[in-house]
């Protein structure tokens, strides 16, 4: 994805785009700086005390913002006005095609929800995954009331093509937005509006998928269609037409190669496997056995689970391995896969030297 980039900077943008762009950019950031959130009919409850376990160095359970990974293609990150942003929404079995503006979305009843995003392109232990409290509206509802149905109860679209200002496409399963979960067209983020980066004004936001088959970002069109009529701009590039997140555990501390004092070392990290929720995690030193760690409470099957584990350390060179339990008891597979086609499998390890 990286090398996709790197292509569209040597293709350049000229100097006459750029002053373009730098007119309308002015427009988009005070059409920012306008937006006044409306509070959400459905707030997310607060995060409970206790899914925070009691660990420095493991990751915040909600990201920051300015911390949020960030995963795409854009040279120049699109700076959209919000005052003249519309969303079309059309294709196979739109009983009535629609345009909403972003004052339309903001007047409706919006949800707020903790949703942990992860991206196919990280690796094992790698940093492409964050949470964050979204405000939007249900996908749902709008296609509902466009006359969608899911290919489950007669509709004759399986997907759902999202089209972006700077012409991104992502194809999601319309049966998987409308089945209950909580698929946002998110206009909030952590309390704030959309920072330009995750896709201002509005963005897509479905648990249990990649990113790119699911969130994406400075969204302007929603076509009903067929995975057989059209492939979407990774699947394009040889990635997955449908990619669920696959169960995964990371070991934030201590770092790779950490020297901590023998004695009660602990090690702590996140575990995730949005829909599914976690609920087990285990810790393996060196060729020992799988001993469980404590799991910090829940927040929901959509978010990532905080772990801690005491780990009585003896000098010299160890291995830290983890591996999680889905909600539905499935093991983690140890199986290693890269990135490509789905999403990388296989055990975190970490190697440190206890002093
Ligand atoms: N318009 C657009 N939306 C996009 C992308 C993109 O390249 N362009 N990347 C997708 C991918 S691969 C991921 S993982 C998420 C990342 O969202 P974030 O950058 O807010 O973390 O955005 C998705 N939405
Ligand atoms: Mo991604």
């Amino acid at each position: 994805m990286a090398a996709a980039a790197g292509t569209a900077a040597a293709t350049g943008i000229g100097a006459l785009g750029r002053a373009a762009a730098a007119r309308r950019g002015r427009g988009a950031v005070a059409s920012r700086e306008a937006v006044r959130l409306p509070a959400p009919a459905s707030p997310a409850p607060p995060v409970p005390a206790e899914a925070r376990a009691p660990a420095p160095g493991v990751s915040p359970f909600t990201t920051p913002n300015k911390d949020f990974y960030r995963v795409d293609t854009a040279l120049l990150v699109p700076k959209v006005d919000a005052g003249t942003w519309r969303l079309r929404l059309h294709g196979q079995g739109v009983a009535q095609e629609r345009t909403h503006t972003f004052a339309d979305l903001l007047a409706r009843p919006l949800v707020e929800r903790d949703i942990t995003l992860t991206c196919v392109s990280n690796e094992v232990g790698g940093p492409y995954a964050g949470t964050a409290r979204w405000l939007g509206v249900p996908l749902a509802e709008l296609l509902r009331e466009a006359g969608v149905r899911p290919p489950s109860r007669g509709g004759p679209a399986d997907q759902l093509v999202a089209r972006s200002v700077d012409g991104m496409t992502l194809g999601t399963p319309v049966e998987d937005v409308m089945d209950g979960r909580d698929a946002l067209l998110a206009v909030g983020m952590n309390g704030e509006p959309l920072p330009f980066d995750h896709g201002f004004p509005v963005r897509m936001v479905v648990p249990g998928l990649y990113g790119y088959v699911s969130a994406c970002k400075w969204i302007e069109d929603i076509e009903l269609t067929t995975f057989d009529a059209y492939d979407a701009y990774w699947v394009k590039r040889d990635w997955a037409r449908e990619a669920p997140v696959k169960t995964q555990s990371r070991i934030d501390t201590p770092a790779p190669f950490a020297r901590p004092a023998a004695g009660t070392v602990m090690v702590a990290g996140v575990a995730w496997a949005q829909r599914r929720g976690i609920r087990k995690v285990e810790v393996r030193v060196d060729d020992g056995p799988w001993q469980e760690a404590r799991l910090a409470a829940p927040a929901t099957v959509d978010t990532w689970r905080q772990w801690s584990f005491a780990w009585r350390a003896d000098p010299g060179g160890h291995t830290l391995t983890v591996r999680a339990t889905d909600g539905t008891g499935a093991v983690q597979t140890e199986q290693r896969a890269p990135t490509r086609p789905d999403g990388a499998s296989g055990h975190h390890s970490v190697f440190v030297t206890v002093t």
